[in-house]
């Protein structure tokens, strides 16, 4: 098997092509490969695959072994490794995913080689049911929910995968690792969820820190930049613009009026080669 290590800001993935669709096996090579003692080391596994429909198609299985719907960071190193192994030769391509549709990228490349990617990222889905939470209502916003006789608001967000934004005084020093795995498993959320713990500084800024369903705590989450983006709006805190600051880096999110996609900008890298 020949893989990639590649990274997003920090959030990490092996990724593997050449293959024509996911091996029976690969929930448990996740789990195997992306363990970071006995393993290669990595937030998730991706597979790049033929599409139908789209020029590549995506699929990320976490460090857990579950699948998740979409991912924000993957698709970056997904942009990268088509277009600097030569691939594609276009600047602008497509890639299908589980749960997001088709996705269109573009790539900014310089000495041969892509920098920087912006994916439209489609449209937030907002409704309770859909998200999925329990509430049934057309939009979550600041819902109350208990956890160990603490309360949280949280703002709830699919982006293909499904997030819930609470704003908290200091994202930065919250205290993730109680909090986190607490929120991705409460029964208020059917299918799990990634949680991200906010702080918006300007109408252009906001700190985010990030619990992934699946995977814990991860230096950056692309889908969860953006459901905070859209989070920030909502609840009045953030233009329809503004910068994520992630342990990683920052990501540029917009959420356009016109269409009412979300577009996400940021880099992606190329860290070794290798083979098991
Ligand atoms: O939805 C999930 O189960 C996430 N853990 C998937 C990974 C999301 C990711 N961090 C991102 O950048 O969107 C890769």
């Amino acid at each position: 098997m020949i893989f990639t290590k590649m990274h997003g800001l920090g959030n990490d993935f092996i990724v593997v092509a050449g293959k024509q669709s996911l091996p029976d096996n690969a929930a448990e090579l996740a789990l195997r490969l992306c363990n970071r003692f006995f393993g290669i080391g990595a937030d998730g596994l991706v597979y790049i695959l033929p599409s139908e429909k789209a020029d590549f198609r995506m699929r990320i299985i976490n460090s857990d072994g579950s699948e998740a719907e979409q991912c924000g960071n993957a698709i970056r190193c997904v942009a990268k490794y088509v277009y600097d192994n030569g691939m594609t030769g276009n600047e602008e391509i497509t890639v299908e995913t589980l749960g997001a549709g088709v996705q269109k990228v573009q790539l900014t490349v310089a000495d041969g080689k892509v920098q920087t990617v912006r994916v439209d990222m489609g449209e937030p889905i907002l409704k309770g049911l859909q998200v999925p939470t329990t509430v049934d209502a057309e939009r979550v916003i600041e819902h109350p929910i208990e956890v160990d006789g603490r309360e949280f608001k949280f703002t709830a967000v699919s982006m293909g995968n499904p997030h819930c934004v609470i704003y908290v005084d200091d994202a930065v020093s919250f205290d993730l690792e109680t909090w986190g795995p607490k929120l991705e498993t409460h029964p208020m959320f059917p299918r799990k969820i990634n949680v991200e713990f906010v702080t918006v500084n300007s109408r252009t800024q906001a700190d985010m820190r990030v619990w992934e369903r699946g995977a814990g705590p991860t230096l950056a989450c692309g889908t969860g930049a953006c459901a905070t983006l859209v989070a920030s709006v909502l609840t009045g805190g953030t233009d329809r613009t503004a910068t994520i600051s992630l342990k990683g880096g920052d990501l540029l999110i917009e959420w356009s009026e016109e269409d009412n996609h979300v577009y996400m900008t940021g880099p992606a890298a190329e860290v070794f080669r290798g083979s098991l």
